[in-house]
């Protein structure tokens, strides 16, 4: 039997998870686990380029968990693990720190937006950032990485960091591929549709553990346009918040974009935004519901996070000792 190809990916638990993140990345790796031998983490090594709350990231990371098998990911079927738990991350990210150049990192967008947003901690971990991102994905050797549109060029830097090595050390790493869903990979902000739904504007950013009636809030105050006629047609230039609300409810309900200007011809925004909030509400309710149920149950995601990292840890360090003997480390 031909062996499975390998999915990894992770997300920082920095803040509550949000319908972008949902969309964009957990809603496609939950459709894929039967085609793929899965590994999915929450992304705390990487929180702490930014200042946390230790008790806050502590609770955060574990609602993380809950979501994600809330959202789907089964723990039977995908490895799901704490980025901390698994040491070898941040040994490889050492490594491959002194295999990328200064200008490559000085390239990267995630650095020069977060540098300007936190101008008072701009700190060496997140300028390697992109460092220890290669190693979260190289020490898997996966050969996709499903996110959103944003991280493609943390992906592509270590597409060019791994044939770096392998160029000087032989075939070590395999090459990893972004995989970026079409319809999900860039959710606006409901409040200013021009930039990417994110926690750090909560006003227009939908959590996955909302309450429903905050939800429907969210949905009825969507920003949208003054076109005559509150005509809904997908346009991104000349109509970003209209389409955005197409976008999220093709996502959510499956419908096509001609299908739903159908649905609402005629209609306009009035009832067209409560209707794209109701759906939402639907697709989340099991989520939140099934989250609240596990994070109850805290032995359990125990459980899970252990399990997790040994199988995590167990294909890390094969990579890792091979790592260590090609560089010239002696071993133990
Ligand atoms: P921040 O608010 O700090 O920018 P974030 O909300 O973007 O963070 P990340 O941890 O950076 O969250 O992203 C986790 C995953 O979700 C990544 O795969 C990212 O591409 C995806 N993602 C985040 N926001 C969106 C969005 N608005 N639309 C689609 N995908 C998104
Ligand atoms: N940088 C990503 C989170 C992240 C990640 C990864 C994603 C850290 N390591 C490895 C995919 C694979 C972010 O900020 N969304």
């Amino acid at each position: 039997m031909e062996e499975k190809k390998r999915m990894l990916s992770g997300i920082q638990p920095s803040g509550e998870l949000h319908l972008g993140n949902y969309l964009g990345a957990i809603k496609n790796w939950a459709d894929r686990v039967n085609d793929y031998e899965c590994y999915y983490f929450m992304a705390d090594l990487h929180t702490i380029t930014v200042r946390q709350d230790p008790a806050e990231l502590r609770k955060r990371t574990l609602t993380q968990l809950a979501l994600y098998i809330a959202c789907g990911l089964d723990p039977e079927k995908n490895t799901l693990f704490i980025q901390s738990h698994v040491p070898a991350h941040a040994q490889l990210a050492w490594i491959l720190n002194c295999y990328v150049m200064f200008g490559e990192l000085s390239r990267m967008t995630q650095f020069k937006d977060k540098s300007a947003k936190h101008s008072d901690n701009v700190n060496a971990g997140l300028f390697t950032y992109p460092a220890l991102m290669a190693a979260d994905i190289l020490l898997y050797q996966a050969d996709y990485v499903p996110v959103g549109e944003d991280q493609k060029q943390h992906v592509e830097i270590t597409r060019d960091i791994a044939n770096r090595f392998n160029g000087i050390y032989g075939n070590v790493f395999k090459m990893p591929e972004p995989l970026i869903s079409k319809i999900g990979a860039r959710i606006y902000c409901l409040a200013s549709p021009e930039s990417k739904m994110s926690k750090s504007a909560p006003g227009g950013c939908v959590f996955l553990m909302d309450k429903p009636e905050d939800i429907a809030r969210k949905f009825k105050r969507a920003v949208t346009d003054s076109e005559v006629g509150h005509c809904v047609y997908f346009d991104k230039e000349k109509k970003p918040g209209v389409s955005n609300l197409m976008n999220i409810y093709s996502s959510v309900t499956g419908k096509t974009f001609e299908e739903i200007e159908k649905e609402f011809d005629g209609k306009g925004y009035g009832v067209f935004k409560p209707a794209v909030g109701e759906a939402v509400i639907e697709s989340l309710r099991p989520i939140r519901e099934k989250a609240l149920e596990l994070l109850a149950d805290k032995s359990y995601l125990e459980n899970v996070y252990k399990e997790g990292a040994k199988k995590a840890s167990y294909i890390a360090e094969k990579t890792l000792a091979k790592v260590y003997k090609k560089v010239g480390f002696i071993p133990r």
